[in-house]
């Protein structure tokens, strides 16, 4: 009854911002203030727990609870987070944000972060979490096929498995937490590379690992945009380099670019540890390549700006903890039956509101947290606490 009036509290306070920022799939990239309230109203999810010294307040609330929480008291359960690897900030912000909402939904949170992002070693943690007869697996997968046979084994378990960030196929899944629409993030990246390259140039990728699904699909999405209209016909794409979201090796690898290609005009690095890691080499060296791609605020606000001192004009991205919570949410309305995965089912992902499962065109079902967010010198400085 506590953490029920503890999230009608919530509801209250979050309720109008989250829901604009986070279920506003058409919004343009350019939604700034849909975005800010969302990370803003973190705080208050620290000063909840003085509602629970409220027993007054409880009764009358436990209704409005069930029915503003979509009845998420999960206690008892145990619900894993898997993410790529260790070490990775992006991934801290997520393990946060699921945290956050399984334990105040009641339940018990297990947190395995593989020593490299590598398939086998999620293999060996997602075995581990069948053992251990987890309620619910959500994983960020670091290959898309070759976690199905460990996770057919968790699911036939009776484990409820979603995906977030980067997804695994639709055999083994019951749904996706999509952080943006594949091709809108896509599409601002080489729109960004179009821009920042003067409309013609040599550009190369820097990506994470070579088996990663979702760096996989937004290279994707890039070159088919590309190919599709003229406007691009001028940009060459030298090189899809990875570094494997490692700092040292990003570093190499954005060295090698440099001295491999000396007329490249920009970068993408559509990773948070890859933009980082280029960002300092080319900021260091005084470079004219100019860098976009997906980045932390947190890490990218030194590197962001218009002049010449700066390496990176500007870049996008989403709220990692906000993802995870909705990955969180989609847990617990799996493991309470409320959903089973399939195209059009409605849930109440708490105080983020209504989703609805959409087709994710690859035979399975997914969520869309929102639009990428752009960050730049005029927003920077705002969001580089936040996430
Ligand atoms: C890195 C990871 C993650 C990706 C972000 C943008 O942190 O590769 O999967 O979503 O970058």
């Amino acid at each position: 009854m506590k953490r029920k009036m503890v999230s009608v509290l919530l509801t209250a306070v979050m309720a109008a911002s989250l829901l604009s920022a986070c279920g506003g799939a058409g919004a343009s990239t350019e939604s700034a203030p849909a975005a800010a309230p969302a990370a803003e109203a973190a705080p208050a999810a620290e000063a909840a727990p003085a509602a629970e010294a409220a027993p007054a307040a409880e009764e009358a609330g436990a209704a409005a609870a069930e029915e503003a929480t979509g009845g998420a008291d999960v206690s008892g359960k145990t619900f894993a987070i898997v993410v790529k690897s260790a070490g990775n900030p992006y991934f801290k912000k997520a393990i946060e944000g699921f945290t956050e909402v399984i334990e105040g939904n009641g339940g018990t949170v297990v947190v395995k972060e593989p020593s490299a992002a590598t398939v086998d070693a999620q293999i060996t943690e997602i075995q581990s979490l069948i053992s251990q007869g987890v309620a619910s697996i959500s994983v960020a997968a670091n290959d898309e096929n070759a976690l199905q046979a460990t996770l057919e084994e968790a699911m036939a378990a009776g484990i409820k498995v979603n995906c977030f960030d980067s997804k695994v196929n639709a055999d083994s899944r019951a749904t996706f937490c999509n952080q943006a629409g594949t091709t809108e993030v896509g599409q601002a990246l080489i729109d960004a590379v179009l821009d920042l390259s003067g409309g013609e140039g040599q550009y190369a990728i820097l990506s994470a690992t070579s088996q990663a699904t979702n760096q996989n699909a937004w290279i994707e999405a890039m070159k088919s945009i590309q190919e599709s209209d003229s406007k691009y016909a001028n940009l060459e794409l030298v090189e899809v380099a990875y570094g494997d979201d490692e700092p040292q090796k990003s570093t190499d690898q954005t060295q090698a670019l440099l001295s491999k290609y000396p007329d490249l005009k920009v970068i993408c690095a559509p990773t948070t540890v890859g933009i980082a890691a280029a960002a300092k080499v080319l900021q260091d060296q005084k470079s004219s390549v100019k860098l976009t791609g997906l980045g932390l605020p947190s890490e990218m606000a030194e590197y962001i700006g218009n002049d010449d001192a700066h390496s990176c004009p500007y870049m996008f991205l989403w709220n990692p903890s906000d993802l995870a919570k909705l990955a969180a949410y989609t847990s617990i309305a799996l493991v309470k039956g409320e959903i089973t995965g399939a195209v059009g089912e409605k849930f109440t992902a708490g105080e983020m509101g209504e989703y609805e499962l959409k087709d994710a065109g690859d035979g399975g079902s997914e969520l869309i947290l929102g639009p990428p967010f752009q960050f730049n010198p005029e927003n920077i400085a705002e969001w580089k606490d936040v996430y």
